[in-house]
């Protein structure tokens, strides 16, 4: 149910508290070393876009405008800053510094950019405080806990005052909290596995210190660029304040204003502007994925494949886990088990299947094997500080791990791809890149998910591209660079194709290379439920094409639980079931007839939204706008949508209110102020502001479209490589206000490769009024065959239609679910209908 009151629960399941108790604890004594900034003593300009500064305690601070809405601060506790560069940030995208004026007086020194957003640095004590053009904060230092740090163990702190008990927080990238808001929350970031985590298991496998302020509708962000073990507690320890911090590192942080609007989308602009953006992916990894840990032998694969085309039930790939391989050495295949995988891969493709292959980053150490021998001699692995090889045990038992922040061992993993590239492999999943390591090490303390023994010591040495550091300041880059590693060989090595790369651990950034996927959480219906939190504000971080594992990977969902999940995920970004091997076959067919047909009308489902999931991904490449979308990021004037957290947005224009209780027969939903909504079933016109109680059956799962909205469909396929032969309709959600006009679009392209870089692209623009509609089109690729107007929401049977001016006859009208079908003719330019 939703919650719509801003009370202030404690959510959180107790019982993982002891963890986070026991590094409070642990921080405690160090405080005493911590020293604050102290007084500025020297300013300097360097640039034209801030200021440097020097301080009592012998700190650096650079504050400056890094980009017109985004505001840098660094501070070397030092005296000297560490290397400009971050494996988080885009440098591929073009920057323009901006010139901001800079004024001084004895107590202050304020810079102010062309919009008036002000920066202004109290002298003494330091801090900072910024304002927007009309004065009011947007954030301020807490001048009684200002900037700490402690020089000899290197941590350090700053504390920032929040603007009420009301001020709510998102992003985060993937955390495990039930929720949507983060406030009254202590989170830390240390790339961990977590098998089968239960709710509130921090951190777990990815890190992006980012997130978003919202308070009275207006937002800011605020990254924090630190790749060491950093915490937020936000507001936990005390309601008035925020404080965040790390083991080392510079305190450097962007804080996003959010521009003239103050909104969470222009936060976004400017974080994507900064991080990077997913690039669009190929159409198939948008359609069903099945996995299972792991299908074996070949004879297994064929059969799930042929499972789904004999139920017609659409998908398009496969995921063969660790089990493929020989003795689970990385590159290789058993080839007892698979005797022939070029066949198979390539018969699989005959049927429109894709195989994706899990690939972990130890390699057995085993001098006969080509990969191991070849990377010991080249020097490509981790090292522990006495020279000699890093080794721990993983599957293949004793390993050795491709030093991934170092150019040349990320070049060297990337070419081992060829091989499964000429195979015909479509995909890789990069898995256990937190690192993960099995505990060699005897211990009498019961296994605890974040024992340091299971993973590198923090003293191990890494290359950091020419910046030579510990595991401590590289831990939580190795997925993102194993990503990285994966993504760049794939497209050097298969220029002509788009990479689809997923994987498990990752940093701010990662989305320039990889899916993501919440890793190994297990069939509950509370896991369920955090799926939506969880998507969306990693979705909102940066992240666009994320999913959960659907059914739950750790054990055995019931058919009402696996059915619901499907329904849940259909319209997020990334879709794919997965399970462990040690429970029953859990495929969507698994379940008695009555759920196959329920489980196959959620998938036919996602496939008929592709269209407009495809257009969303496109958005995103040009923009950074997220596919998935809570709703306080759509509409943050109203606040009735800041705690939701069992309801998400796919773009502007689907709202999904999915089931995620058990027997649930009454569903309180609600939909947003600032639009109007229909129910996309029936057509009804629900009421927004409040809440309603509808009934889901069982087979159904709530979709609200919005007034004015125009949405792409297709008909039902069962692989993306029948797109070409499938016809679009677009719904056109009816009942905007007379005058007003909708813009709409659907992006087509060939749904891989690059041509859409060049000319071979097709947009379908539409411009919805009032019984209107007109559509336009541009680009030079043959898209679909765009053959139904569907107006949603119709109440009456119109007394005419025309096309183009020409009266047409070709149409149903459905009085009960309130819709109207016209066929179009080729090309139609306008349709417009008279009442
Ligand atoms: O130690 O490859 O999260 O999806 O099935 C477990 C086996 C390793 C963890 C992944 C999961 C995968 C499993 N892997």
């Amino acid at each position: 149910m939703i919650n719509l009151k801003i009370i202030w629960i404690e959510k959180r399941a107790a019982d993982y508290c002891s963890f986070f108790c026991l590094l409070l604890l642990l921080f405690i004594p160090a405080q005493a070393a911590l020293q604050t900034a102290g007084n500025v003593t020297r300013v300097s300009q360097p640039k034209t876009n801030g200021v440097v500064l020097e301080t009592s305690s012998r700190a650096k601070v650079s504050i400056e405008f890094f980009d017109i809405n985004v505001v840098r601060i660094r501070i070397a506790p030092s005296g000297a800053f560490e290397r400009d560069f971050s494996y988080a940030i885009d440098y591929s995208l073009d920057r323009k510094t901006p010139v901001v004026k800079i004024s001084q007086n004895a107590r202050e020194i304020i810079l102010t950019n062309y919009y008036g957003t002000k920066v202004i640095i109290r002298k003494t004590p330091f801090s900072i405080k910024i304002t927007d053009e009309s004065g009011k904060t947007i954030l301020e230092d807490d001048t009684k806990h200002p900037t700490l740090f402690d020089k000899s163990t290197g941590e350090i702190q700053t504390t920032k005052l929040r603007k009420s008990e009301v001020e709510t927080y998102y992003g985060f990238g993937e955390k495990a909290f039930t929720g949507m808001s983060r406030h009254g929350q202590y989170i830390v970031n240390w790339n961990t596995d977590t098998f089968s985590y239960p709710i509130g298991t921090d951190p777990i496998y990815q890190s992006i210190p980012f997130f978003y302020a919202l308070y009275d509708g207006k937002t800011y962000g605020l990254y924090f660029n630190n790749t060491f073990r950093t915490y937020f507690d936000m507001g936990k320890t005390s309601p008035e304040r925020y404080v965040f911090g790390a083991d080392g590192g510079d305190l450097d942080y962007f804080v996003f204003t959010g521009g003239y609007e103050r909104s969470p989308k222009k936060v976004l602009e400017d974080y994507a502007h900064l991080t990077g953006k997913t690039p669009l992916p190929p159409i198939w990894a948008l359609g069903n994925h099945q996995s299972r840990w792991s299908y074996f032998p070949e004879s297994r694969v064929r059969e799930i494949a042929a499972g789904f085309r004999s139920r017609k039930i659409p998908a398009d790939a496969i995921h063969l886990d660790i089990d493929y391989m020989d003795g689970y050495r990385v590159f290789t295949w058993d080839k007892t088990r698979f005797p022939n995988p070029k066949k198979m891969i390539s018969d699989l493709k005959n049927h429109g299947f894709k195989t994706v292959l899990i690939i972990d980053p130890g390699v057995k150490v085993d001098e006969k094997y080509s990969v191991y021998a070849d990377g010991k001699e080249q020097g490509m692995f981790v090292k522990n500080p006495d020279s000699s090889e890093l080794q721990r045990d993983v599957w293949p038992k004793a390993s050795a791990f491709p030093d991934f922040t170092d150019q040349k061992a990320r070049l060297w993993f990337g070419d081992q791809f060829k091989k499964h590239l000429d195979e015909g492999i479509a995909g890789f999943w990069t898995d256990m890149n937190e690192p993960a390591t099995f505990m060699t090490e005897k211990t009498e303390k019961p296994e605890s998910f974040h024992h340091p023994a299971k993973t590198f010591p923090v003293n191990t040495p890494h290359a950091g591209d020419g910046f030579p550091d510990t595991h401590r300041r590289y831990h939580n880059l190795y997925g993102m660079q194993m990503a990285r590693s994966t993504f760049e060989g794939v497209k050097k090595l298969a220029p002509e194709r788009r990479p689809f790369v997923l994987t498990r651990a990752g940093f701010a950034g990662v989305q320039r290379y990889s899916a993501v996927w919440t890793g190994d959480n297990y069939a509950s219906w509370d896991h369920l439920a955090l799926t939506i939190p969880m998507l969306a504000n990693l979705s909102v971080s940066g992240v666009p094409f994320v999913g959960s594992d659907v059914g739950g990977f750790n054990e055995m969902p019931s058919g009402e639980l696996y059915a619901r999940w499907l329904q849940a995920a259909a319209l997020t970004p990334f879709l794919r079931s997965h399970s462990v091997g040690w429970v029953k076959n859990k495929e969507p067919w698994e379940f008695g007839d009555d759920f196959t047909r329920i489980n196959r009308a959620s998938i036919e489902l996602r496939y008929q939204f592709l269209p407009y999931l495809y257009t969303l991904f496109r958005e995103h490449e040009l923009t950074g706008q997220p596919v998935m979308r809570p709703l306080w990021y759509q509409y943050p004037d109203d606040k009735q949508t800041y705690l939701i957290d069992d309801e998400y947005m796919v773009g502007n224009d689907i709202l999904v209110a999915p089931v995620v209780k058990q027997g649930m027969t009454t569903r309180g939903i609600y939909l947003p102020v600032g639009a109007e909504w229909l129910d996309w079933w029936t057509g009804e016109k629900i009421e927004s502001g409040k809440i309603h109680y509808l009934q889901p059956p069982l087979d159904r799962i709530p979709i609200f479209a919005r007034v004015g909205a125009v949405i792409p469909t297709q008909s039902t396929i069962q692989h993306t490589g029948e797109m070409p032969s499938a016809v679009v309709t677009l719904n056109v959600i009816a009942g905007i206000s007379p005058g007003k006009t909708e813009k709409a679009i659907l992006y087509q392209d060939a749904g891989e490769g690059y041509g859409y870089k060049l000319k071979e692209w097709q947009e379908a623009r539409i411009e919805h009024q009032k019984e209107k509609l007109n559509i336009s089109y541009t680009g030079s690729f043959n898209g679909q065959k765009l053959l139904y107007i569907q107006a949603i929401g119709i109440r009456q049977r119109p007394r005419e239609i025309r096309i183009d001016g020409h009266p047409v006859h070709m149409f149903e009208f459905d009085k009960d679910k309130h819709r109207l079908k016209i066929e179009l003719t080729k090309q139609a330019k306008e349709i417009s209908l008279i009442f």
